[in-house]
């Protein structure tokens, strides 16, 4: 599928375009998220853990097609330069929808990029992320991390709750031209309690440490709130991790939350919450770079008890945060 025809298909006077007004006006979030029937959907969640003698990467993905897949032809593009040419590892099967491809052990510090190529049955073929290969997955390769710059959809999360839906804004961005915000067009609604989760758990079974951040900026009347929440059930139950966010905060500022209460567990999964009464209802919450940054155990730390922030956020930013590219960041 074309991003053009995403941007026509999902604009407001889409169901009857004229000459006046066209396709009317691009509505982001519900562009990103279309997908015409009989389209190629990829549901991946990104690599996160990938240690110098693994063996290998697994990336997996759920694909489907209405009409049926070439599955033959599903295939993982991958290199460390994150440019041309790339390396193609065909698909295996998983059982079901699922399938996977492993990319070679790497030297500790080497970014490796991907991105999934996959075709149906008519020949035609679909990426993921959107925009590959100038839009890439990334991860380092002994730094293992969650990191989600909202530049290339939401896919590894899920959303829910009542009120409007979390989606991605261009309104702020703290890198690259995207963020993640509770409501993408205007204010929360009245008496709201809205959410997005991380699609699958980060594993800290076998870290010493595991840290939050992100940067975020937001507009909350005082008696709304934004919840910074964890999951270790798979996302049957929330506990609160920190505090509550409320009141204004009018540029971005990174926020950390330690998560060293849940070393130990298999499956950690973080939710953004957003609460609000019946009055005074106002812009709400944009959240960008999400890091969960891991300590893995046998690697020692460098001073206190936390782990480093220079882990990760200082080097290596994934192919489509590169500082030299960024054209909109407004903080
Ligand atoms: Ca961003
Ligand atoms: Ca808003």
């Amino acid at each position: 599928m074309m991003v053009r025809e995403a941007l026509m298909m999902t604009a407001n006077n889409a169901d009857d375009p004229d000459n006046d007004y066209g396709w009317g006006i691009v509505n982001l979030t519900e562009a990103i998220f279309y997908h015409p029937e009989g389209d190629i959907v990829v549901e991946h969640f990104p690599v996160t853990f990938a240690t110098e003698g693994m063996g290998s990467y697994r990336v997996s993905a759920e694909i489907t097609c209405d009409h049926g897949l070439n599955v033959g032809e599903l295939k993982v593009f991958w290199n460390t330069t994150g440019v041309e040419p790339f390396d193609a590892i065909p698909m295996n099967s998983a059982g079901g929808d699922s399938f996977y491809a492993d990319i070679p052990d790497q030297g500790s510090g080497t970014t490796v990029y991907y991105y999934i190529y996959a075709q149906d049955s008519y020949g035609l073929s679909g990426l993921q992320p959107l925009g590959a290969p100038e839009h890439l997955y990334s991860f380092i390769v002994g730094s293992p991390r969650f990191y989600d710059g909202f530049e290339v959809g939401t896919y590894a999360w899920v959303t829910g709750g009542d009120g409007k839906k979390w989606g991605l804004s261009a309104d702020y961005s703290y890198t690259g031209v995207l963020s993640l915000t509770d409501s993408p067009l205007g204010s929360y609604e009245s008496s709201s309690n809205t959410w997005v989760a991380m699609r699958a758990g980060v594993d800290l079974s076998t870290v010493n440490s595991a840290l939050l951040s992100f940067s975020h900026r937001y507009k909350i009347y005082t008696d709304d709130f934004g919840y910074i929440e964890v999951s270790t059930d798979g996302g049957s139950s929330w506990e609160q991790l920190g505090e509550a966010i409320s009141g204004a905060q009018d540029s971005f500022v990174e926020e950390t939350r330690s998560l060293d209460d849940y070393v130990g567990e298999q499956d950690v999964r973080i939710r953004f919450r957003l609460t609000s009464d019946v009055f005074d209802n106002q812009d709400g919450w944009y959240i960008d770079d999400l890091n969960i940054i891991l300590n893995p155990t046998g690697v020692e730390e460098e001073s206190g008890d936390q782990v480093p922030l220079a882990f990760s956020l200082s080097q290596n930013y994934p192919k489509q945060l590169d500082r030299d590219s960024l054209f909109d960041s407004r903080g």
